[in-house]
């Protein structure tokens, strides 16, 4: 069991940036003084200072669902916040790793929209500083595994994607939510050619409603407590930790219920090696890398990488009767 449970995680553990940076042994260290909440405080400082909550927990989000809070890796450190800000991937910034760090700087993240519409009751276009009013962030440490045999474990700040879509009240033949990246010129997103970065433009990607809706899914907005930057997807961007890394679209606009599966980036690029699913499964190999090691950012050597990334007992049900050979 891999997932700590609600309550194992005190919120006093996940504080600002410069204690997380001060701790070698990120989760198993000494308990801090407890100062409860200090995460929604540095959060509401820094995301919405208009906003003054005097009871987090006494916000209800609309159709939030009880989720688990504060999951996290017992035992797994934390990348550090220097590795996670710079070692990116983000084609629209460049193919390499350090590129986005550099130039997603330019990018306009304010006003920053996300649309929700499609097969829903209630489509409705949200302010990113709206969403996280109605939804408060949470801490979520989860581990991160890229499709190219790296990984990482990343402290999100973020709520259930779930949530969101409950809000917009799916209608009975949703069946799939598309997902798609901005692509404004007016943001500053640099037009690289499809020659350049082997991908089509906008960046789109999907999700079974099912997946969709499961607590793990989330939509971050921060990282160590503080907003996300440019290069990891600012505002608001889609985590899926069970899944490859480039299921976890960037910077997003709209959020669309359909009822076919979505094409997504990766895969109009390269079908053969890039499946819709694209669950982290150590037993299928990616035509050019074997998927059953990989290498943590910032450890020596390789340790193998878990099925569904660690979270099997959370969401192999989802994939009941499903050959994840040939859906991979
Ligand atoms: N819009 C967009 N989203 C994206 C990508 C991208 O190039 N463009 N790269 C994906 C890939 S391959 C990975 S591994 C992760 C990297 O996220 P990080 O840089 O925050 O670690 O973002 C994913 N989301
Ligand atoms: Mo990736």
């Amino acid at each position: 069991m891999l997932i700590k449970k609600p309550g194992d995680i005190r919120s006093s553990e996940i504080t600002d940036r410069k204690v997380y940076l001060s701790r070698r042994n990120f989760m198993r260290g000494a308990a801090l003084a407890a100062s409860a909440a200090a995460t929604g405080l540095v959060y509401r400082r820094l995301l919405a200072p208009e906003v003054e909550v005097a009871n987090p927990t006494a916000r209800v989000a609309p159709g939030s669902q009880s989720a688990p809070k504060n999951w996290g890796l017992p035992g797994e450190e934390a990348t550090s916040y220097q590795q996670v800000t710079t070692y990116n991937n983000f084609y629209e910034f460049g193919t390499d790793k350090y590129s986005p760090a550099r130039r997603a700087q330019v990018m306009v993240t304010r006003p920053w929209t996300v649309a929700v519409d499609g097969l829903v009751n209630r489509p409705k276009v949200f302010d990113v500083d709206e969403l996280t009013r109605l939804f408060t962030p949470e801490d979520r440490i989860y581990r991160f595994r890229c499709v190219e045999g790296w990984s990482m474990v990343i402290p999100w700040l973020g709520f259930p994607l779930g949530e969101l879509l409950k809000l917009a009240e799916p209608r009975g033949n949703a069946k799939y939510v598309a997902f798609e990246t901005a692509n404004d010129p007016k943001r500053n997103i640099p037009e690289l050619s499809e020659y350049q970065s082997g991908l089509e433009w906008p960046y789109v990607e999907g999700l079974r409603l099912d997946e969709a809706l499961h607590p793990l899914a989330t939509l971050a907005v921060g990282i160590y407590g503080e907003p996300l930057l440019p290069q990891n997807g600012a505002p608001v961007r889609l985590v899926v930790p069970w899944k490859y890394g480039f299921k976890s679209i960037k910077s997003v606009v709209r959020v669309t219920l359909v009822e076919r599966m979505p094409p997504t980036s990766w895969n109009l690029a390269n079908s053969e090696e890039y499946g819709f699913f694209s669950n982290v499964n150590p037993e299928v190999p990616h035509p050019r890398w074997s998927q059953a090691t990989e290498q943590r950012i910032g450890e020596w050597g390789r340790r193998p990488t878990p099925a569904f990334n660690g979270y099997a007992d959370e969401v192999a049900g989802l994939y009941d009767g499903m050959d994840l050979k040939y859906y991979f």
